[in-house]
């Protein structure tokens, strides 16, 4: 378990930089086991569907926290920059945006549009992780909530590995419901330049370094938690209350 080591000095932004990439390399859920599965062409298409279907809670989580962090800010041209997560999630003008593309990719996996939103199939651990998620950035000051983002420094990978795995392992589900991870894997790098930006200036004494690597900790436990439950449920087949029929 590597241990945060306290910043005795404000360290460089480019070595700041570095300790923030070399956390987010190491502990980024592409590791995860679920998403090795997935990378590896070995799940099933209920295992991906369900994947899905509870992904479709963050997705639909990421523009309100993003609402919410623009409410917390009160400098104007942060606010110009960031509002467009907002327009690339629910769209604008003819862009159906993010959150279109996933039902789009619900519906190529065989998910009706009524299913992800009712929001059946979505754990409670899902569930719980990504509140956790929404109410840090509703409740934190807007640095902390941008710094939180971080972890889409290394979202673009993620999105090319299954651009370049998916055709090849899931044929089944058609090429068109891929767009979501399309308009991901340029969006995702701008975006992240943006937040790095900020962190990388605002983070500028010992104290506020150490928070920025607990800040995007945080993060890399919300992805991380989320995969939890899903191989919990979907891949050891133990859901929640699985076993309750067993209690006497
Ligand atoms: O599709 C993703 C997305 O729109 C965002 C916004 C960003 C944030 O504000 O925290 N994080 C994020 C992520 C998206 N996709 C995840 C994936 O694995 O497909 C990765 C996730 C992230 O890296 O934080």
């Amino acid at each position: 378990m590597a241990t945060m080591h306290p910043v005795t000095e404000a360290d460089s932004q480019q070595h700041f930089e570095a300790r923030l990439h070399d956390l987010g390399r190491r502990r980024y859920h592409i590791h995860h086991p679920f998403h090795r599965l997935m990378a590896s062409g070995d799940l099933d298409a209920e295992q991906i569907r369900n994947w899905v279907a509870n992904r479709f809670y963050y997705q639909i989580s990421i523009p309100r926290k993003d609402a919410a962090l623009l409410a917390n800010c009160p400098d104007r041209d942060t606010r110009r920059v960031w509002i467009q997560r907002i327009l690339d999630q629910d769209g604008s003008g003819d862009d159906g945006g993010g959150i279109e593309a996933w039902l789009r990719l619900g519906e190529a996996c065989g998910l009706g549009r009524e299913e992800l939103r009712a929001q059946r199939r979505v754990l409670p651990g899902v569930r719980f992780a990504v509140d956790a998620y929404s109410h840090f950035v509703r409740d934190s000051e807007w640095h902390e909530g941008i710094c939180a983002s971080l972890t889409e420094l290394f979202a673009p990978a993620i999105h090319r590995q299954r651009l370049e795995n998916w055709p090849r392992d899931y044929p089944w589900i058609e090429s068109a419901g891929l767009d979501y991870f399309r308009r991901r894997a340029s969006q995702a790098g701008r975006e992240a330049e943006q937040g790095l930006a900020v962190t990388l200036e605002w983070f500028n004494t010992p104290e506020r370094q150490e928070r920025a690597l607990q800040i995007l900790q945080f993060k890399l436990d919300v992805l991380w938690s989320m995969l939890d439950a899903m191989y919990l449920a979907y891949v050891l087949d133990m859901p929640p209350y699985f076993n309750e029929a067993q209690v006497p």
